[in-house]
């Protein structure tokens, strides 16, 4: 059978097999036709059924999570964990607790996470789980019942050798400690079973600002590449957490103007360059919008809906809030304007139709499996740091994730260029994440 032929066959199944899963459907499929000329080249994966068994998850776990508001009122939420591939290692990858979080999103990351988490070098299989739980406008104590009572359910089938979450969008450092305050009181263990923990009870250092940094590190790599830096660029940064955040810092340290961030009702514009100690008292302190920081900078401006932030003018687009932020129309109006590099701080931010508009108009473009990594790649160093029971400093582990990134960098240009498409960084990543995870499928045998 050619690649061709499996590719399609293996794909048909899937859309049998996850019906209405859409975010799902898309992951699967880019990742899919990179493979194909791995396929041609190792017919043992296709003997083997490598591509079968990879898109189909080990386990996956669905559960009611029952809390009670302030009020006193009862409320019932959905909550999942997807172990989806434990080649590597541990299943890792964080929760998300968003109002759209449903089984197809959570696959969707849960099968990004098995080739980011190849790509960082760190003894990590992939997971993911959430709830469609919404975080916004509840009170701290609801939000602690919420995550004890998702938490009694979730202790089940998590361990630091087994499984390790971490957060994603709407789970931050809060929740992280109540659900590992629940989990020490439930299993009577004080273990590496979350990253992303506080400093004072075994996080690491240089965790907050990792996925952002991780980033801003893979761009310059690549930047350099090209003969180029940020010094002097002016970059478009969408969403307003924890990545954006970070990514902004980072590309400020390195001399380049941060103009936008958004969150999902709208976006600000600052010819100035984004204040980010502003936007940290508003979005890390007082948790309102970003709309809040026109009313501190009178040259900022804001725009109610995201959709526009694309517009603005920018040498550099980092899509750093969620699934399909950026669509083909999005990727033409950068490409006017002079975008000339994207990289996605987000999972999969871009579709499909604005990759392809990215790739034609040669635009240097990362892709989240890689350029997000570096958030689980110290969530990796963390566990290490929990296993040894010793804390390192921020430098070394900043220096650490500088040298992961770098290395994902090499690994994915080198794995495009082997493969006979050099600069397609997409493919690349598909490429060497895969090849890791199908040797050690293959050493392990019909697993
Ligand atoms: P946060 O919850 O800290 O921030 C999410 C940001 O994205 C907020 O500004 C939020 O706005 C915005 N956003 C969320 N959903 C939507 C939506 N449907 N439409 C428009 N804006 C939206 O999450 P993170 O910063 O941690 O995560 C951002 C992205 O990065 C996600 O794709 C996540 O999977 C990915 N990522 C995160 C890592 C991490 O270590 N945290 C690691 C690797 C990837 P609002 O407040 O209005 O919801
Ligand atoms: O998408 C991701 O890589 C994350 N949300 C971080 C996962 C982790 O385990 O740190």
């Amino acid at each position: 059978m050619s690649a061709d032929s499996v590719v399609k066959s293996v794909f048909e199944q899937v859309l049998r097999r996850n019906p209405g899963e859409v975010e799902f459907h898309q992951a699967v499929k880019e990742v899919l036709e990179s493979l194909k000329p791995v396929l041609e080249k190792n017919p043992q994966y296709v003997e083997k059924k490598l591509i079968e068994r990879i898109v189909e998850p080990e386990r996956v776990f669905m559960f009611r999570v029952p809390w009670q508001d302030d009020k006193g009122n009862y409320q019932v939420n959905r909550g999942f964990r997807v172990q989806f591939n434990s080649a590597l290692g541990p299943y890792k990858g964080g929760l998300r607790f968003h109002p759209s979080v449903y089984l197809g999103i959570v696959k969707f990351l849960g099968f990004e996470q098995i080739f980011k988490n190849s790509l960082t070098g760190l003894m990590m299989g992939g997971g993911k789980g959430g709830s469609d739980f919404d975080p916004k406008g509840k009170s701290d104590d609801e939000v602690m019942r919420f995550c004890q009572s998702f938490m009694t359910e979730l202790c089940k089938y998590i361990g630091p050798d087994t499984d390790v979450p971490a957060g994603d969008i709407g789970v931050g450092g809060r929740e992280v400690g109540y659900m590992f305050g629940q989990y020490k009181r439930i299993r009577n263990e004080f273990t590496g079973v979350l990253t992303g923990k506080g400093l004072e009870w075994g996080g690491s250092l240089a965790r907050t600002e990792a996925t952002g940094y991780g980033l801003v590190y893979i761009m310059q790599e690549a930047l350099k590449a090209v003969g180029k830096s940020f010094k002097g660029l002016e970059v478009s940064v969408s969403g307003s957490g924890n990545v954006a955040i970070y990514a902004t810092q980072k590309v400020q340290q390195l001399g380049g103007k941060v103009i936008t961030l958004s969150d999902s009702n709208g976006y600000i514009y600052d010819p100035d360059g984004i204040n980010l100690d502003t936007v940290k008292q508003i979005k890390e302190v007082e948790r309102k919008r970003i709309k809040e920081y026109v009313n501190i900078h009178k040259n900022a401006k804001y725009t109610e809906g995201c959709n526009g932030i694309w517009t603005v003018k920018c040498d550099v687009a980092l899509p750093c809030a969620t699934q399909n932020e950026l669509d083909a129309e999005a990727a033409n109006a950068l490409v006017k304007n002079g975008c000339f590099a994207a990289g996605e701080g987000a999972n999969m931010p871009t579709t499909p139709e604005g990759i392809d508009v990215f790739q034609k108009n040669k635009v240097l473009f990362i892709p989240g499996k890689a350029a997000n990594a570096g958030g689980v790649a110290v969530s990796g160093l963390e566990m290490a740091q929990n296993s040894q029971r010793i804390p390192w400093t921020f430098e070394k582990t900043d220096s650490e994730l500088q040298t992961i990134m770098v290395n994902i960098y090499k690994s994915i240009s080198e794995a495009a260029q082997e493969y006979g498409c050099a600069g397609d960084f997409v493919a690349g990543a598909n490429i060497a994440g895969f090849l890791k995870v199908a040797k050690a499928m293959t050493a392990h045998g019909l697993v």
